[in-house]
């Protein structure tokens, strides 16, 4: 399954636009049950130069992508949580993701009406993130009520769900989002199953005129975000948005035109994946070369475990190589030549890049 990615922002920022950008490259659903749940919701392949060179190389039958989803819900307005526009419960759709995507409308287009009649990205970053603390604070609030209620059941449960639910909600009750670092691996487990926004790694997605120039005053955005340690990416969802729309070719041709190196939506992704603290990993297996997706810092038997549970159980060892390496060499032959085919039991730590042939009995 993919890691997923919520996006989030006023009406009219343009978030079904970059949506739509994202799902232009769109895989095919097939092999991923859950890109087909509903309109809103889109896996798309991670685009990978490693694994682009490694096809070209290699030449296998069958090159499978790593994914991401991304979901698309309504626009949050100031007061939301009172009713206002169309409330906050359709917020419902993006408690289980594992990172936001926050998009700010930095375009100008007199054609395309802002809710609050002016650009002000620091203003729209402000109430929309206002308004996701207070539908969370509501949901801590019910949740303490609960278990309060069912105290006498289980109160040693209870009591630790509690004291998270406290700790959780002053931060809350201070307008800041979470800071997950201040809770441990357990806690954060724990925390997790709230289904909390605002405890969800954030990143913005300034959604910038065509020309490429935010219509914002310069700037803007990323002191907003800069404060609070978030990373920005400038896209034109509109731009990007009729760019997926085109045949290849045609493609190609536009983006000369605008002098674009690489279609901007990828950016969205890189730094979706980036915020996730996630890695890839490469397998090769007969005619099928394929990627996979691991948090940092996972032992190499649990990444064979994520291929098949088989590898997992009977692992012995695996043999690695970065793909970079592997592409500079040209060849395995060469590679092992030069000594960089290494062997590493299942303790190591997979790195961003690592090719694995995992060794396992069965
Ligand atoms: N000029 C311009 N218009 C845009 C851009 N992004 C979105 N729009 C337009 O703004 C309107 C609202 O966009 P939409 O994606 O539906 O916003 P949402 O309410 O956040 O989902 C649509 O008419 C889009 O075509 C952009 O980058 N530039
Ligand atoms: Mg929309």
């Amino acid at each position: 399954m993919s890691f997923s990615c919520g996006i989030i922002g006023l009406p009219n920022s343009g978030k079904s636009t970059i949506f739509n950008a994202l799902t232009a490259l769109s895989v095919p659903c097939q092999p991923y049950p859950f890109c087909t749940i509903d309109p809103n919701v889109g896996v798309v392949p991670v685009p990978d130069a490693r694994l682009a060179g490694l096809e070209k190389l290699l030449g296998p039958e069958k090159v499978v992508q790593t994914t991401i989803e991304f979901v698309d819900i309504a626009g949050l307005i100031k007061d939301a949580h009172k009713g206002e526009g169309l409330g906050n419960r359709f917020l419902s759709h993006i408690r289980n993701v594992d990172a936001v995507a926050h998009v700010v409308r930095s375009f100008s287009s007199g054609q395309v009406p802002h809710v609050y009649a002016d650009i002000d990205p620091a203003r729209d970053m402000e109430i929309v993130e206002t308004e996701i603390i207070i539908s969370d604070l509501e949901i801590v609030e019910e949740r303490i009520k609960k278990i309060e209620r069912l105290a006498k059941v289980s109160k040693e449960k209870g009591e630790t769900e509690v004291e998270l639910l406290l700790r959780v909600r002053r931060y809350l009750e201070a307008g800041r989002f979470v800071d997950t670092d201040d809770f441990d691996e357990n806690e954060k487990q724990v925390v997790r199953t709230f289904g909390l926004i605002a405890t969800k790694p954030l990143f913005y997605i300034a959604n910038v005129d065509e020309d490429g120039i935010t219509s914002a005053p310069v700037g803007t955005v990323e002191n907003a975000a800069k404060k609070n340690g978030r990373e920005v990416v400038y896209i034109c969802g509109k731009l990007e948005e009729d760019l997926g729309a085109l045949p290849g070719e045609e493609r190609a041709s536009y983006m000369e035109l605008y002098g674009m190196k690489e279609i901007s939506i990828e950016k969205v992704i890189h730094v979706g994946y980036r915020v996730l603290g996630l890695v890839t990993f490469y397998t090769i297996v007969g005619k099928v070369m394929r990627a996979w997706t691991i948090p940092e810092g996972t032992t190499c038997v649990k990444a064979a475990g994520k291929i098949h549970t088989d590898m997992e159980k009977g692992f012995i060892r695996a043999e690695v190589i970065g793909a970079d390496d592997f592409i500079a060499c040209g060849s395995e032959h060469t590679a092992r030549e030069k000594g960089l085919l290494r062997l590493e039991g299942r303790d190591y730590i997979v790195q961003d890049g690592d090719i694995l042939h995992i060794r396992f009995n069965v």
